[in-house]
């Protein structure tokens, strides 16, 4: 098979040279950014006065009472969710009802004054370590419990909190910032001082990923797990981005966990990078819960609500595909019941999802590799991570055998380039798709069976350079 260009000379029409265009792939990621993008899928897990209240929010006026947990196992928590193939856990460390689970010096409202007695954030901490997994940090900035929240002097409680949560609970891989601003106690609102809050997570958790509400990593605009066709990590960043962010979060009890607005879909092709002065790199991170809530409720709950408790395996898969193979991150919620233990209920579902992904992901289809010019030269790079060069119009696989998925990654280390390829088997044309960035992952249910993939860059910012490709039978 013959393509009529190599893909820098067409490119879907698009300039490929120009000064505006080098300026987009010359944002890319920092050393902290890389090391983030090589997990893929971690966990939330929500716990706090909520869990035995049967809320979703609370109002701060909770009896810290109710916070009794009788079998809490945070070695429990790590070892389900580790056989999940998760690599870290961000945990309610305060939620918007401002009841710590951590034992501060600057509140009285915490777990060390509840029966439960310890420190919930400390357990976690060293449950983590024990079992190879990271741990992450969600504070809600949202206090309806403290009295100085409206103040500048709540601005001062938060960092100070912070600096605990940084000092003393050894490395955080996240700290995650909920979009949410609501009013505190007395009725005022907060005017967050993010600045302040990202300086003090620079000083003493440099390596941190500040997500959501932060710098490093942007909220995917839902919490159904969806994504946009084209997920950019290179985005235009604003005066009102982060006011943005809080203004389409949640708004209410009854979250949106299903709403996906699509009024943004487009956030970073070319027309909307185009002359805007200040572009970083910050990629998406789908949040999406097991439940169709973030706290563990019973089935009454969901009954009187006419809503089935957990999303199916099926589902959370479908999620995972498109979210960790869309270019984006997964942040899976799987909370913890009164218990303090994540419930038959939910790791029934978590083991027949995570038996999805291990048979997806089980057994490698060998192939050859190499890079096709218009005329039809073939020529074989030389190393793994490859350039394709300015006559070079598609990557060929020639499989061993059937395949089902097939996964392709950029080498973000040089930003993100391609915007759209196509796909080929044996000369037919199978799919078009849009971008790649740190994976794409293709789904063929029946099997894909052809003696020549071949993969036509179409679109892209500047030479493609591919980190790597695997097909799994
Ligand atoms: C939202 C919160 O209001 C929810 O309760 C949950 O914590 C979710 C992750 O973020 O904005």
């Amino acid at each position: 098979m013959k393509y009529r260009h190599a893909w820098c000379t067409d490119n879907g029409g698009a300039p490929l040279s120009n000064d505006e265009i080098k300026r987009y792939i010359t944002v890319r990621p920092s050393e902290r950014q890389l090391k983030f993008n090589e997990m893929k899928y971690y966990n939330f897990i929500h716990f706090g006065v909520n869990t035995f209240m049967g809320r979703e929010w609370g109002d701060g006026t909770e009896d810290l009472k109710v916070f009794r947990p009788s079998q809490l196992d945070t070695d429990q928590w790590c070892r389900i969710l580790k056989n999940t193939g998760s690599e870290g856990i961000i945990f309610t460390a305060k939620h918007h009802d401002g009841f710590c689970l951590f034992d501060t010096a600057y509140t009285d409202h915490n777990v060390m004054n509840s029966p439960y007695g310890k420190d919930v954030v400390k357990e976690l901490a060293k449950s983590c370590k024990k079992h190879g997994m990271k741990l992450g940090i969600y504070l809600s900035p949202w206090d309806r419990h403290e009295k100085t929240y409206g103040s500048d002097e709540y601005n001062d409680y938060f960092v100070n909190q912070l600096t605990e949560l940084c000092t003393s609970y050894g490395d955080i891989f996240c700290f995650w910032f909920d979009g949410a601003c609501g009013e505190g106690p007395d009725g005022r609102k907060q005017k967050y001082d993010w600045d302040r809050y990202y300086e003090v997570i620079r000083k003493h958790q440099p390596d941190a990923i500040i997500a959501n509400c932060g710098p490093d990593v942007r909220w995917i605009g839902n919490e159904a797990g969806k994504t946009r066709k084209s997920e950019w990590s290179v985005i235009p960043w604003t005066d009102d981005t982060l006011d943005s962010i809080a203004e389409k979060s949640q708004k209410n009890e009854a979250h949106g966990i299903e709403c996906f607005d699509r009024t943004d879909e487009d956030i970073a092709s070319r027309e909307k990078l185009q002359g805007k002065a200040n572009l970083v790199w910050c990629p998406a991170e789908a949040d999406v819960s097991i439940n169709y809530g973030w706290f563990w409720q019973n089935d009454d709950y969901y009954k009187e609500r006419s809503q089935s408790p957990c999303r199916t395996a099926k589902e959370l898969a479908d999620i995972y595909f498109n979210t960790v193979g869309g270019n984006a991150s997964l942040l899976l919620n799987v909370p913890a019941d009164k218990n303090g233990l994540i419930n038959p209920r939910e790791r029934k579902v978590l083991k027949e999802f995570t038996k999805i992904i291990e048979d997806t992901f089980r057994e490698n289809m060998p192939y050859d590799l190499s890079l096709v010019s218009p005329e039809g030269e073939e020529c074989v790079p030389g190393t793994d991570s490859f350039m394709m060069q300015n006559d070079e119009a598609a990557i060929r696989l020639r499989p061993n055998g059937k395949f089902r998925t097939l996964v392709i990654e950029e080498d973000i280390r040089y930003s993100q380039r391609v915007e759209s390829f196509s796909l080929f088997a044996d000369g037919k044309h199978v799919k078009d798709c849009t971008c790649i960035g740190a994976c794409r992952i293709l789904r063929f249910p029946k099997g894909l069976d052809a003696d020549e993939v071949d993969i036509l860059i179409t679109q892209s910012r500047s030479n493609p350079i591919i980190k790597s490709i695997r097909l799994y039978k």
